[in-house]
C-alpha cells in the first residue's frame, strides 16, 4: 500500500486507516503521530504501541525491517514484569539480533518482512515489534483505534491506567472521556461496549463460584467472549 502525499507535502492516512474511535476525543487525544528519522541500524527495541491503539507507518526514505509477534508470544529474548509496565529487553537491537534472531524465526506467530520506500505496514492492537532501519531512513507513522480493536481499549484504559501514557495533563480520566464521547458520538457502540462489560463481569462471577479450572483457561486463552478482539485482547485479571 502507498502513503499518498499531496503536492504541498503533507497527507492523508491511507483510507483502510481512516476509521479512528480517538478522533472523538479531539485535541484531548493522546499524542499519535510522528516523525521517525533514524540513520542506518537504528530503530526501535520490541515493545506494544501505547494504549493499545492500533498503528500504521509509511515509509518515506529508506527501508525498514520489522519482525513481529501477536500478543501473546513472548519475543524471545524480551522479558516483561506481570503487568506488562515493565519491558525488559536486556540487550541493544544489534545484541538481541545476533542472539536471539534465529530463534525467533523459528517461533510460531513470527511475522517479518521489509518496508521499502512509499510502503505502509499496519501494527494491529497489542502485537510486539521490533524495527531497524536498514539505510537512513525516513518515516511517518500514526496511532489509531479501529472499531475492531476498541474493546482492547477501553479495557487498557480501565485495567492498566498506570500505563496510559500520551494524554495531557488536564485529563485525568481518560476511561470516562473517552466513553462519555463515545457514547454522544456512536451511542449503539456505547451500548454494545456497556454489554460486553457486563457479560464479563457475569462471567467471573460465574468463575469465581463454581468453575476455578476455568479461570485457567480463560488466562490461556482457550476460550474467549465478548467484543471480537478478545483473542487478542488481555486475559481476566
Ligand atoms: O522505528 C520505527 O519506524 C518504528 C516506530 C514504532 O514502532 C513506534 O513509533 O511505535
Ligand atoms: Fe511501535
Amino acid at each position: 500500500m502507498k502513503l499518498e502525499v499531496g503536492p504541498a507535502g503533507d497527507y492523508e492516512a491511507p483510507s483502510c486507516f481512516q476509521e479512528d474511535l480517538f478522533a472523538v476525543l479531539g485535541d484531548q487525544r493522546p499524542d499519535h503521530r510522528w516523525l521517525i528519522i533514524g540513520p542506518e541500524r537504528s530503530g526501535s527495541t520490541f515493545h506494544k504501541d501505547p494504549n493499545a491503539t492500533s498503528a500504521w507507518n509509511a515509509v518515506v526514505r529508506g527501508s525498514k525491517y520489522w519482525i513481529m509477534f501477536p500478543p501473546y508470544i513472548m519475543p524471545p529474548g524480551v522479558f516483561v514484569s506481570d503487568d506488562q509496565s515493565e519491558v525488559t529487553s536486556p540487550l541493544s537491537i544489534g545484541e538481541w539480533l545476533l542472539s536471539f534472531h534465529e530463534e525467533a524465526r523459528q517461533t510460531s506467530g513470527c511475522l517479518e518482512g521489509v518496508c521499502e520506500e512509499g510502503e505502509v505496514l499496519h501494527v494491529p492492537s497489542g502485537w510486539w515489534h521490533l524495527v531497524v532501519n536498514l539505510d537512513p531512513a525516513i518515516a511517518i507513522t500514526q496511532n489509531f483505534v479501529p472499531r475492531s480493536h476498541v474493546g482492547s481499549v477501553v479495557d487498557f484504559l480501565d485495567r492498566k491506567r498506570a500505563q496510559i501514557s500520551g494524554f495531557k495533563d488536564d485529563v485525568t480520566d481518560p476511561l470516562e472521556l473517552f466513553l462519555g464521547r463515545l457514547k454522544e458520538e456512536y451511542p449503539g457502540l456505547a451500548v454494545e461496549l456497556k454489554r460486553d462489560d457486563a457479560d464479563k463481569s457475569r462471567k467471573r462471577k460465574w468463575e469465581e463460584v463454581v468453575a476455578p479450572a476455568s479461570v485457567e483457561n480463560a488466562s490461556s486463552g482457550a476460550f474467549s467472549f465478548g467484543f471480537g478482539d478478545d483473542l487478542e485482547s488481555e486475559p481476566e485479571d
